[in-house]
C-alpha cells in the first residue's frame, strides 16, 4: 500500500474507532467537537457566506469537512518514511486536540458534562488503532474495523436522538392552564399552495451553533434564576410547571431569514410567562439587563424594560408536546417580536439579572448589541419561482408576519403595476403569522410579481435590499413566473 494510503486509512480507522467509543460511552462526538470549533472561531463574512449558500446543509458538512482534513493529515503523515516517534507524536498531538475540543463548551448543566476520561478513553483507542495502521496492520481488517466503528456512531446517535424525542414527547408534554386558545383555523385552509398555518414541528427550521443538540437529564436539570434578584430561583422542571404555563401563537423569526426563505415558523407554543418568573424571583432596582444562559454556556440578553413593550415566556412545549432535543428541551427562552438569536438560549438553564451589559455569544463575533426587532416581511410561497401556469385567473398565496403588532395589510405588484391589496385570512394573534391571497389575472408571458406588507402600527414593509447582517433582511420578495 502506498505511503498516503496507508496514512488516510489510518486516519480513517482513529476516527472510526474515536467515534465509535465515543457513541457506546455517551459522550461527544469528536468531529462535532471539530467542527463546532470551526463553527465559534468562523470569521463573520465566512459564517454569513456559508449559511448563505449552505442553507440547512451547513453542519452535515462541516463535519465532513472536519473528517476530510483528519484524513488529509493522515495522508501526508503517511507519506513521509515511517519514524514511530515522530508518528506516535503526531497522531498524539491530533488526540489531545481532539479532547481539547470535546471538553470545550460541555460546562456546568445536566446532562451535558462528560467526564474527561470518556474524551481520553476514546482518543487513546484511537490513537492506538492509527498507530497501529502505520505500522503495518492488515489494511482489509484495518478498514473494517473503522467503517464499522463509523456505522456504529452513526447509528446510535440517530437512534438516541429519536428515543429522547419520543420519551420527550410521551412523559412531559406540558399542560397548559388558563383559557385554551380557539383552534388554529384562519380560512385559507383551502388555498392552494399555502403552507401550514403552524408549521409541523418536524418541519419548524433550526438554527443554532451547536453541532447536535445538547441531550438535557430533565430529572437533574435546574433553572437557575439569580444575579440581581432578591430570591434566587432553583426551579425542577416540575417546578417549572406548576407556574402555570399558557398558550400563546407566535412566529419565530431568525435574523438569518433571508428573502423568502424558510427560517421562519409559526407555532402554538405553551410557555411560562417571564413575568411570573420575575415575580417570583424580585429583581433588584438596579437589574438591567436579563441573560439566558444554555447548558453549554451560550449566552444572550436583553434590556430588562424591553418586557414592558413585549411578552416573554420560558416555553416548554411546541404543538402541545414537550420540546424536542433540537428545538431546546427542556425550556427555552422567546419573546416573540425579537429575532431569535436575541430572543433567548435553547436548553436553557439560567436567567442572570444584572446591571451591566452581557458579553453575549455573538458580541465577539461581530454581531451588534441587540435586541434587534424582527423586521416584519412577506413570502409568496405559490406560485414557486421560475413556475409555469396556467395564463388566466392565477392564486398567489403565501404568509407574512410583523410580530408582534400583527399584519394590517399585504399588497402585490406584477411587473412594474401600482400596488393592489391581497386577501387576508384571519388572524390568529397579532404575533402569528398571517396567510395572504392573491387572485391575478395573469396574460400568457413572463410575470415578475412581487409581495410587501403593511405592519398594524402602519409601518411599511422596507423596500431597501439588505442581506440579514447586522439587522435582518429587508427588501421586497419576488418570483418570477411563466404563463402559458
Ligand atoms: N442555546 C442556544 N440557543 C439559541 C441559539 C443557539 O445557537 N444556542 N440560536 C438562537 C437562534 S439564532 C435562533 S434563530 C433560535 C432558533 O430556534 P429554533 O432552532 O427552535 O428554530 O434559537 C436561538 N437560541
Ligand atoms: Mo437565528
Amino acid at each position: 500500500m502506498t505511503g498516503w494510503r496507508k496514512g488516510v486509512l489510518a486516519a480513517l480507522v482513529g476516527v472510526g474507532v474515536v467515534e465509535g467509543t465515543a457513541a457506546l460511552l455517551r459522550s461527544r462526538s469528536f468531529l462535532d467537537a471539530a467542527g463546532q470549533v470551526v463553527v465559534d472561531s468562523g470569521p463573520i463574512p465566512l459564517v454569513e457566506r456559508t449559511v448563505q449558500l449552505l442553507r440547512t446543509a451547513d453542519k452535515p458538512v462541516v463535519r465532513a469537512a472536519a473528517g476530510a482534513t483528519l484524513m488529509a493529515g493522515g495522508g501526508l503523515l503517511g507519506q513521509l518514511r515511517r519514524r514511530p516517534a515522530r508518528d506516535a507524536v503526531a497522531v498524539a498531538a491530533a488526540a489531545a486536540a481532539g479532547v481539547a475540543a470535546a471538553q470545550r463548551r460541555a460546562s456546568s448543566a445536566a446532562g451535558t458534562v462528560q467526564p474527561r476520561w470518556h474524551a481520553t478513553a476514546g482518543a487513546g483507542a484511537g490513537a492506538v488503532a492509527t498507530m497501529a495502521v502505520l505500522r503495518g496492520a492488515p489494511a482489509a481488517a484495518a478498514g473494517a474495523v473503522g467503517a464499522a466503528s463509523l456505522v456504529v456512531a452513526a447509528q446510535t446517535q440517530a437512534r438516541r436522538r429519536i428515543d429522547q424525542d419520543a420519551a420527550f414527547g410521551k412523559a412531559l408534554a406540558p399542560t397548559p392552564v388558563g383559557r385554551a386558545l380557539r383552534p388554529a383555523v384562519d380560512g385559507a385552509e383551502t388555498w392552494p399552495g399555502a403552507v401550514p398555518l403552524l408549521t409541523p414541528v418536524e418541519e419548524f427550521y433550526v438554527t443554532d451553533v451547536n453541532m447536535r443538540p445538547p441531550l438535557v437529564d430533565v430529572a437533574r436539570w435546574r433553572l437557575a434564576v439569580h444575579g440581581r434578584v432578591a430570591s434566587p430561583l432553583s426551579l425542577s422542571y416540575a417546578q417549572l410547571l406548576e407556574l402555570g404555563p399558557v398558550e400563546f401563537d407566535a412566529a419565530m423569526v431568525c435574523i438569518h431569514n433571508r428573502l423568502g426563505w424558510s427560517r421562519v415558523g409559526n407555532a402554538r407554543w405553551t410557555g411560562v410567562p417571564l413575568r411570573r418568573i420575575l415575580e417570583a424571583a424580585r429583581p433588584d432596582g438596579d437589574a438591567a439587563v436579563l441573560v439566558s444562559r444554555a447548558v453549554d454556556g451560550w449566552e444572550c440578553s436583553f434590556p430588562l424594560g424591553l418586557l414592558d413593550q413585549l411578552d416573554g415566556y420560558v416555553v416548554v412545549g411546541m404543538g402541545g408536546q414537550a420540546l424536542t432535543a433540537a428545538h431546546g428541551f427542556p425550556a427555552r427562552l422567546f419573546v416573540p417580536g425579537l429575532y431569535g438569536q436575541y430572543s433567548g438560549a435553547k436548553w436553557l438553564s439560567g436567567l442572570r439579572l444584572q446591571a451591566a451589559p452581557n458579553r453575549d455569544y455573538w458580541l465577539p463575533r461581530g454581531w451588534p448589541h441587540g435586541p434587534a426587532r424582527v423586521r416584519s416581511l412577506s413570502r409568496i410561497d405559490a406560485p414557486r419561482h421560475r413556475a409555469v401556469v396556467t395564463a388566466g385567473l392565477v392564486d398567489i398565496v403565501g404568509v407574512a408576519w410583523a410580530p408582534p403588532v400583527g399584519v394590517h395589510g399585504v399588497d402585490v405588484a406584477v411587473n412594474g403595476s401600482s400596488w393592489r391589496s391581497a386577501e387576508l385570512a384571519r388572524e390568529l394573534s397579532p404575533a402569528a403569522w398571517r396567510r395572504w391571497r392573491a387572485q391575478l389575472e395573469l396574460p400568457p408571458g413572463r410575470h415578475r410579481i412581487r409581495v410587501r406588507c403593511v405592519a398594524a402600527d402602519g409601518t411599511v414593509q422596507e423596500a431597501e435590499p439588505r442581506p440579514p447582517f447586522p439587522s435582518g433582511a429587508s427588501g421586497h420578495h419576488t418570483v418570477v413566473v411563466m404563463a402559458r
